[in-house]
């Protein structure tokens, strides 16, 4: 009588965990999000890999926070949309963006922040990358090894002037992956 009383609890007890990891498993990742940080370096004439390689099906939210020294010759830092006056010519990573802004790279697709404040959502599957938008050079290549895991930028040709050379600084980009909604 004991042993069958035992193993009625044991049956129950076993009903109700399942019962509840079911309900815990239907609600948790619903809603979750996992949030990576990543310091991009005004300096890295390189597409610096920011630990997300977002998966089909994901949304990846992009933040910036900061300023950085993008030209010496500036009388301020910028925030992740770059000058606010100067656009970038043909030479310059992404041509038409600020100059000095912070670029968004996942694929083939090249993004960039238009206001400090922005939010760039990415549902592309891929390594996302950052880089600021500035003149990519054969002295800034030079120096793009020391950005580990990232793809460094090749100059144009006849690419010239202080390009990756004189920033310094580095804006603070946070990435948070959620589950894209149906
Ligand atoms: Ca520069």
């Amino acid at each position: 009588m004991d042993r069958f009383l035992l193993s009625f609890v044991a049956i129950l007890g076993a009903v109700l965990l399942g019962g509840v990891s079911a309900v815990a498993e239907d609600e948790a990742p619903a809603n979750a999000e996992e949030v990576f940080t990543k310091d991009v370096q005004a300096a890295g004439q390189a597409w610096q890999f920011s630990g997300v390689e977002l998966p089909a099906g994901y949304t990846a939210a992009i933040t910036a926070s900061g300023a950085w020294t993008i030209n010496e010759t500036w009388d301020k830092k910028v925030g992740a949309a770059g000058h606010p006056e100067y656009k970038a010519g043909d030479a310059y990573v992404k041509s038409g963006a600020g100059e000095g802004s912070l670029l968004v790279r996942v694929g083939d697709t090249v993004l960039s922040f238009s206001k400090d404040d922005e939010v760039i959502r990415i549902q592309q599957p891929g390594r996302i990358y950052f880089c600021a938008n500035d003149v990519a050079t054969e002295e800034g290549l030079k120096r793009a090894e020391l950005f580990v895991q990232g793809i460094p930028i090749q100059p144009l040709k006849d690419a010239h002037g202080s390009g990756f050379q004189d920033n310094d600084g580095t804006l603070k980009v946070r990435v948070a992956v959620t589950k894209s909604k149906k």
